[in-house]
């Protein structure tokens, strides 16, 4: 690896923790997992300090209605999904240094001490409110449990929170004739004591705080900046319901914390984790409490107000109690949505995923038709950094085809067949460089540098970008060297050739590795000479060998793609 490496900055990534009620899909890798993943291989490849912690979300009303519509236990449910999601992760290359799971004894102490914290620094208060409550299942229901007739337009079947029809917003007790979704029976109105987090306290530090973060994605920061603009309120932080974190307060004892409320904490219990299985338990603390790390949150933009405005107050709000403040996200890359193009009768239509409707391309079966490293290239390719995109089995199939396959694979067929052909698999250290070859060193030192600038932006798709131009530069150079010519007439030459094709070939894998780490770790067996930054390399190494080299990767077949592409129109059909 590279010499210039070691600049010791100190990373802690997280991506969201997927509630674990459901197969992960595609939508999901593309927002929070491969883009922190690609990043944070590269931070590692430079010799960065950095820790990736994940996990699965497992409280809230997404768990505990999934286990009442398969009538199950939320422990069985959570138990299932948190070994799937896992296994899945890891299949698809997701290097994670610890995947926990909010539901150890470990996050519930962690989430009642973040309480007690902000309780003593002033910031929760206690208010009544209205609630939907069941006489029959003898419990106050979560809006998402309730049904009724939308007050706005008279649609029958409205949710508890707001109308799929007209998509207005208003309270569960405003609904017409509202029933209970579980069992159908009517519902009625209660009041019902909850904790709330003063956010209003934060304001003016948020905005400040806010304010200074140049690097920030535009888009989020106005976000915020909106947010904190139009009023914060004070934000219920208990729920009624007996699956979550237990509320260390009399009277609370058939509620528990909010799901939002305990989740972000997830970052910092797994990274506790992680600390103690690394054997040095207090190590976690570099990484929240020392203002030299930067924290940098993946996620969906969906979730922006929960890590942008909510968890760095309730970071702010727990410092104050005498111990080391932790320390606030240095970013929070949020992406947006990623849609499916789904093909009906011939005709291409973007579509939003749906889990419901099973309308989604789900990455263990995914996994099961593509090498990862196929799939992981596509979507970087496509991420929504800056827009929603859609996902298109076709354009799946061009992309590696010809960019992942035409392009970089081809590049590095060719330099190592040749190579092993004609040279004896060995290319050798040139007197004198040519002018050629000068050339082209240079253009890829200027790729180089744009590559890493895309990459500390924390914008993967974009160096991918700059990736695909190492390898059209480096086929140029091939195919305007001729050594299938040279060989005949001035071997040296060709031999000069081939070693300046070894030299990108080299600075290729490597920026390539972050996103097909699979298939760079195989190059490693058939090639041997350093796969490196070129602008890292002091001195160019005398000589390059390959032996045995294969292709790194497979072709897509239309016959793949047609059988994929009917499962998404049948479902979308179904
Ligand atoms: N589980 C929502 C989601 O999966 C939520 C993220 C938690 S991140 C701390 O979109
Ligand atoms: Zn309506």
């Amino acid at each position: 690896m590279s010499e210039r490496a070691v600049r010791n900055e100190r990373y802690l990534v997280t991506s969201a923790l997927p509630y674990a009620n459901g197969p992960l899909h595609i939508g999901h890798m593309a927002g929070a997992y491969l883009p922190a993943d690609v990043y944070v291989r590269y931070l590692r490849m430079r010799g960065e300090d950095v820790v990736f912690v994940g996990g699965t979300d497992e409280h809230g009303v997404p768990i505990t209605l999934t286990a009442e519509r398969e009538d199950k236990e939320p422990q069985e449910v959570v138990d299932y999904w948190y070994a799937h999601m896992k296994e899945t992760f890891s299949r698809f290359g997701i290097s994670f240094d610890n995947f926990s799971r909010t539901s150890t004894p470990l996050h519930a102490k962690n989430t009642q001490l973040f309480y007690q914290k902000l309780k003593e620094g002033g910031y929760i208060s206690e208010a009544e409110s209205k609630q939907m409550y069941s006489p029959t299942e003898g419990r106050f229901l979560p809006d998402r449990y309730v049904e009724g007739t939308c007050p706005v337009c008279g649609y029958k079947e409205a949710r508890g929170d707001q109308c799929d029809n007209c998509g207005s917003w208003y309270e569960a007790y405003e609904l017409i004739e509202p029933h209970s979704k579980i069992t159908g029976g009517p519902v009625e109105v209660r009041e019902t004591t909850h904790l709330y987090l003063d956010l209003p306290k934060f304001s003016d530090r948020l905005r400040a705080w806010v304010a200074q973060q140049d690097h920030w994605r535009d888009s989020v920061k106005n976000f915020v900046l909106g947010m904190i603009g139009g009023g914060l309120e004070k934000r219920p932080i208990t729920r009624d319901i007996l699956w979550g974190v237990p509320i260390p307060e009399p009277g609370f004892e058939d509620k528990r914390f909010y799901v939002w409320f305990d989740a972000p904490i997830g970052y910092v219990s797994s990274t506790m984790e992680w600390a103690e299985f690394a054997g040095d338990p207090d190590c976690w603390r570099r990484y929240w409490q020392e203002p030299e790390t930067r924290l940098v949150h993946f996620i969906g933009k969906d979730n922006t107000v929960f890590h942008a405005v909510v968890w760095p107050a309730m970071l702010m709000g727990t410092g104050e109690s005498g111990e080391e403040p932790f320390i606030l996200p240095h970013d929070v890359l949020a992406n947006e949505f990623m849609n499916l193009e789904v093909v009906i009768n011939g005709v291409p239509r973007a579509m939003q995923m749906s889990t419901s409707r099973n309308l989604a391309v789900w990455l263990h079966e995914a996994l099961d038709d593509f090498p990862a490293d196929l799939l992981r290239f596509y979507l970087a390719s496509i991420l929504p950094e800056t827009n929603d995109v859609n996902f298109s089995w076709r354009e799946f199939q061009e992309r590696v085809n010809s960019d992942l396959i035409g392009n970089l694979g081809n590049y590095i067929n060719r330099t190592l067949s040749f190579m092993e052909r004609y040279f004896d698999g060995k290319a050798t250290h040139p007197k004198e460089p040519s002018e050629s070859t000068r050339e082209a060193l240079a253009d890829f030192r200027e790729l180089e540098q744009r590559y890493e600038a895309r990459m500390r932006a924390g914008r993967p798709r974009d160096a991918l970008g700059e990736l695909l131009a190492m390898g059209r530069r480096a086929n140029r150079f091939f195919d305007s060297e001729a050594p299938w010519q040279s060989r005949k007439v001035d071997p040296d030459e060709a031999r000069e050739t081939l070693y300046t094709c070894s030299v990108l070939l080299g600075s290729i894998a490597y920026h390539a590795a972050p996103f097909v780490p699979e298939a760079v770790e195989r190059l490693g067996r058939f090639f041997s000479g350093p796969i490196a930054h070129i602008s890292d390399l002091e001195a160019l190494p005398d000589a390059y060998s390959a032996k045995n080299a294969k292709p790194l990767f497979r072709r897509v077949e239309d016959a793949e793609i047609e059988a994929a592409e009917k499962r998404l129109s049948d479902a979308a059909e179904g």
